[in-house]
């Protein structure tokens, strides 16, 4: 310890300890960049304010058994009204980051003109935060594509990719100078797999020939927009936001270990192989055969454009087997650790998938872990929530990725998910996955003691 961090309270110290990343690792260095991350339609509530138009996830979770105890993103966090106070929460963490989503249904007409009362929403929290120094990582799309865009066949119409570019380049225009990174898309995975494949998510279809056409598509706009965004913010950084899961299996047999592979060519190849290496991993197509994507001339150049970085979202493990044909099946361990959500606690998978991306793609860019966290039934009691748990995923994901970056692979950030307590999808307000609890009838927020704790190691690391 320097002089300086023994100004910081014995307490204080101990409260760091209780997530730190080891003290030697780079992560404790002030470049390393440390963050929160939110969402808009998870957090920001004002659905028709100001112009904004419906959204397919207004559409989705207003039919009723769609979202858990009906929960919808009417009201949310109420970000929208209390973002001023929200950033002072970012700020009062000390944080070097925030990463946040725009709504593309709050900012554009549904005629395609630009809807200044949205945009200035964006200029005013995006100007907050530099004026305090607090870098802005912006996602253009998590999830809140316009409802009209739906009506015409959304992801499922080549045209979204090209409105999707649109929306990129006048938002990078509006907003240029504000941004420190612009990430095209936050997961594309689950906008297509669990909006086209399997129904799970808004708008709710299940046909998986339409996950890999959606997905296609999804990564086109993400192509296309690059270049926009580059010519419009050229000092900012440009790149994507992946989820990534790590699969292994229990089972003893050839297939179940090709089950396990396979399911990470699902969750990962399928996404990131296009991206980094221009084409489509043919094994996906041995588990889902038959659902190849049109995909028209030059396509896949536009898809693997170069990036200046990749944003890695990652939660859990899972264990497969063989399901006696070209496929896998989940078969849950007994008696490992899980959270809320029932994903199992397992940071050695973190480690084990960056080292995998960086043996396996050459053009790999630096990484950013742009989501990791876990839900958990937190409450307040006596003006605390002891968030045991959570602190200690906090400090087991960590430090594997600062294993990974002693392994050399290039990790230049972390965000944990989420800032606040929010509307997690299908599974409504009941998941918490925040630092921060938030009690829904009253809006008031409590730093839980993860939230303490992070904040306590990184007024250490500052020697502050
Ligand atoms: O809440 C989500 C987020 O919107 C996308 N990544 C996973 C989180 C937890 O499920």
């Amino acid at each position: 310890m320097t002089s300086q961090t023994n100004r910081i309270a014995p307490n204080a110290q101990a409260l760091a300890e209780l997530v730190a990343p080891p003290a030697s690792s780079l992560m404790s260095r002030p470049e390393f960049v440390w963050g929160v991350a939110t969402a808009s339609y998870q957090i920001e509530g004002a659905i028709a304010e100001d112009g904004r138009v419906p959204s397919i996830w207004d559409t989705f979770s207003a039919k009723p058994g769609k979202v858990l105890h009906g929960d919808t993103g009417e009201h949310a966090c109420d970000h929208y009204h209390r973002w001023s106070e929200d950033v002072d929460l970012i700020e009062s963490l000390g944080v070097d980051a925030y990463r946040l989503s725009i709504a593309w249904p709050r900012v554009m007409h549904a005629d395609g003109t630009p809807n200044r009362k949205g945009l200035d929403f964006y200029k005013k929290l995006l100007t907050r935060l530099a004026e305090k120094g607090i870098q802005r990582f912006v996602t253009l799309y998590h999830w809140d594509l316009p409802q009209y865009l739906e009506d015409r066949g959304g992801w499922l119409n080549r045209d979204t990719a090209y409105r999707f570019a649109e929306y990129a380049d006048l938002v990078s225009r509006e907003l240029q100078g504000l941004v420190t990174g612009w990430a095209t898309l936050n997961e594309p995975w689950c906008s297509a797999y669990l909006g086209y494949g399997n129904g799970h998510h808004a708008p709710g279809l299940a046909n998986t020939r339409w996950a890999t056409q959606a997905l296609h598509h999804l990564l086109l706009g993400h192509g296309l927009a690059l270049p926009l965004l580059r010519a419009n913010d050229p000092v900012a950084r440009c790149g994507i936001v992946a989820n990534v899961g790590r699969g292994t299996t229990d089972g003893t047999t050839e297939a179940d270990r090709i089950a396990a592979q396979r399911y990470e060519v699902q969750h990962n190849d399928w996404i990131l192989q296009p991206l980094l290496k221009g084409s489509y991993p043919e094994e996906l197509f041995k588990l889902w055969p038959g659902t190849e994507p049109l995909v028209l001339d030059g396509d896949m150049e536009i898809i693997s454009r170069p990036m200046d970085f990749l944003g890695i979202n990652y939660y859990f493990r899972s264990n497969l087997r063989s399901d006696g044909g070209t496929g896998f099946v989940d078969v849950p361990l007994k008696d490992v650790e899980r959270t809320q959500m029932g994903w199992e606690v397992y940071p050695q998978g973190l480690e084990d998938l960056l080292r995998r991306f960086k043996s396996q793609y050459d053009r790999l860019p630096p990484i950013y872990i742009t989501e990791n966290g876990m839900a958990s039934d937190d409450a307040v009691v006596n003006g605390e929530v002891v968030d045991e748990q959570r602190m200690r995923f906090m400090k087991s994901h960590f430090a594997a990725v600062a294993r990974a970056i002693d392994a050399g692979v290039d990790v230049r950030g972390y965000f944990a998910w989420s800032l606040m307590d929010n509307f997690e999808w299908a599974f409504g307000y009941e998941r918490r996955f925040g630092i921060t609890h938030v009690d829904y009838d009253t809006q008031v927020r409590t730093l839980k003691q993860s939230g303490r704790a992070l904040q306590a190691f990184l007024a250490l690391r500052r020697g502050s």
